[in-house]
């Protein structure tokens, strides 16, 4: 047996010369890439890292850091890629329940995870920078660049992404070398990727946007890409002529549309500009395509099931829709509730079944179970329509759930520590619109009896406990929450309360 994924990337053998990822002044081609991933496997070994074994990583983004993830498939364990916002209490967590073997963050974090590592009877942490320096390229520099790769199956384990819950605890969700390898063949396939293709990169690497869809549909088609590290207005603009594509969460398509350097001129280079993570509004795309005569190729996707949809390269890109289900992959909208299949045209549950779909969640069977049903689809908890041509859309959340930027904010867990503030009685958090960030978080929160807390005071204690990116944009006092004849806070209802708070 091979090495299921690595086989789908011959370009490390193949096409040696070729630059992989270029960051700034550095090229790092696609043999660079095998031999320091060789050696990275090397020191994954030596450190006793198993086939099956979790790899954690909270590092900035940088090449090692990709590097590091090939190394991961190379040696047969699992990457745990987290979120650099993260605070160390919400890592105490991911760390408990994934054990993993080998941990590595950034040097500034070294001693707040050596101290996790040790209460949890961890290994202590190796660090790499933003600039890829740290222990373990510094001990993997020492190490031979050759490794054979361990043989791993179609079904064996690649990478497991935590994914927050409407029941609060994070999942892992457990992705398999097929999931992972189906999909960069079908994305290669689908926006016609090919060795003649750079990909400007400017998305951040720990969650499926940025490490999966770009970098391994890159991986598969031996392309190219430039590497930023985080969105950046100039960066962009004055890349954008070295690049044939570009992907983005809509905030980065929204922030181009307000630019005056988005041009026809600017975008001439470009083949395919794709969006996804959060909902493109139909405006941003017809801006869009008035400024650089670019139809967005809008995808829809999950950290559970990789890509499930995307508007066709040829043929109409229709707005404010998520395209067809891709090749090999089926999607139905069904009631809710019981699962029965909905009358064409109807708006439901959309639930997806394909080679995409990751195996369940890591060490909860139970919440897996609940999620698929007995015929293998997956339950997204996206509620949706398909039209009469096809084209699905995404019309509402049967989850309560927050997309800032594209990252997903779960409620109940902001709420949960917002509620053991001292001073407060209650909280309700919703998601309202924001011109740069989709959504925003706003907090609804009831006082304690004969307490005066405020806002501040909120989010000081938030501080440390939560990444920045879930805290409240702003936090609103209210007398009572709106409640209805079963006692549930009306979301609904606050949202359209509150829905012109940030209008532009
Ligand atoms: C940063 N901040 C955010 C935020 N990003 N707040 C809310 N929502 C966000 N998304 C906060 C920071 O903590 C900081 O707070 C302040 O905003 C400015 O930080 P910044 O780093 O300068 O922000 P910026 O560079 O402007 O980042 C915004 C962004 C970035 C949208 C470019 O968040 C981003 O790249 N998002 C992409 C997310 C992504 O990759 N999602 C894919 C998920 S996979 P302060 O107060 O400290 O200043 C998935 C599946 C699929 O969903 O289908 O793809
Ligand atoms: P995540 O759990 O971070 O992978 O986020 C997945 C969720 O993002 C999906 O369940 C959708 O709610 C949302 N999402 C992804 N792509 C789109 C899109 N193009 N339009 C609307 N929502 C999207």
């Amino acid at each position: 047996m091979t090495n299921h994924l690595m086989r789908h990337f011959p370009a490390l053998r193949e096409r040696a010369a070729t630059p992989f990822i270029t960051a700034g002044e550095r090229i790092i081609s696609y043999a660079d890439a095998a031999d320091q991933s060789g050696r990275i496997a090397n020191l994954l070994i030596a450190q006793g890292v198993a086939p099956g074994d979790r790899v954690a990583v909270q590092v900035e983004k940088s090449v090692e850091m990709i590097l590091l993830y090939l190394a991961c498939v190379r040696a047969g364990a699992a990457l745990l890629p987290l979120n650099t916002a993260y605070t160390l209490t919400e890592l105490e967590y991911f760390l408990g329940d994934a054990e993993p073997a080998m941990i590595v963050c950034g040097p500034e974090r070294e001693a707040g995870v050596k101290a996790l590592a040790d209460k949890l009877g961890l290994p202590a942490p190796m660090t790499l920078d933003s600039d890829g320096l740290g222990t373990l390229s510094a001990r993997a520099g020492g190490l031979a660049p050759d490794f054979t790769d361990v043989a791993r199956g179609p079904d064996d384990l690649a990478a497991i992404l935590y994914t927050s819950g409407t029941t609060g605890r994070s999942k892992g969700a457990m992705l398999t070398h097929e999931n992972l390898a189906s999909n960069a063949r079908t994305l290669r396939d689908y926006w016609r990727f090919t060795a003649q293709d750079v990909l400007l990169h400017a998305l951040p690497v720990f969650h499926s946007h940025g490490l999966f869809v770009a970098i391994n549909t890159t991986l598969v088609a031996g392309s190219s890409m430039i590497f930023l590290p985080r969105f950046d207005a100039d960066d962009v603009f004055r890349l954008l002529p070295q690049a044939t594509t570009m992907m983005g969460v809509p905030t980065f398509y929204t922030r181009m549309v307000g630019d005056p350097r988005l041009t026809r001129e600017a975008a001439a280079h470009i083949r395919l500009f794709v969006s996804g993570s959060a909902p493109l509004l139909a405006e941003t795309h017809r801006q869009f395509l008035a400024m650089t005569g670019h139809a967005i190729l809008e995808r829809y996707g999950m950290t559970e099931t990789n890509m499930n949809t995307s508007n066709p390269y040829d043929g109409e890109r229709r707005p404010g829709t998520v395209g067809f289900p891709l090749p090999g992959i089926q999607a139905r909208i069904c009631d809710p509730d019981g699962g029965a299949p909905c009358p064409d045209g109807t708006i439901g549950m959309i639930e997806v079944k394909g080679p995409n779909v990751f195996t369940g969640y890591w060490r909860m069977p139970e919440k897996t179970a609940a999620e698929f049903r007995s015929d293998g689809f997956f339950i997204t908890g996206d509620l949706g329509i398909i039209d009469a041509d096809g084209y699905v859309s995404i019309v509402g959340r049967g989850k309560d759930l927050v997309i800032s930027g594209g990252y997903n904010i779960y409620p109940i867990e902001i709420e949960s520590e917002i509620d053991a503030i001292d001073g407060v009685a209650e909280s309700a958090v919703i998601g309202v619109p924001h011109p740069d960030l989709g959504e925003a978080v706003v907090a609804v929160v009831v006082r304690a009896p004969g307490t005066n807390i405020d806002g501040e005071a909120i989010i000081a204690a938030l501080d440390g406990r939560l990444a920045r990116f879930k805290q409240p944009r702003r936090v609103i006092f209210v007398d009572e929450l709106p409640r209805n004849t079963m006692a549930k806070v009306q979301k609904q209802r606050l949202r359209e309360e509150h829905k012109a708070m940030f209008a532009a």
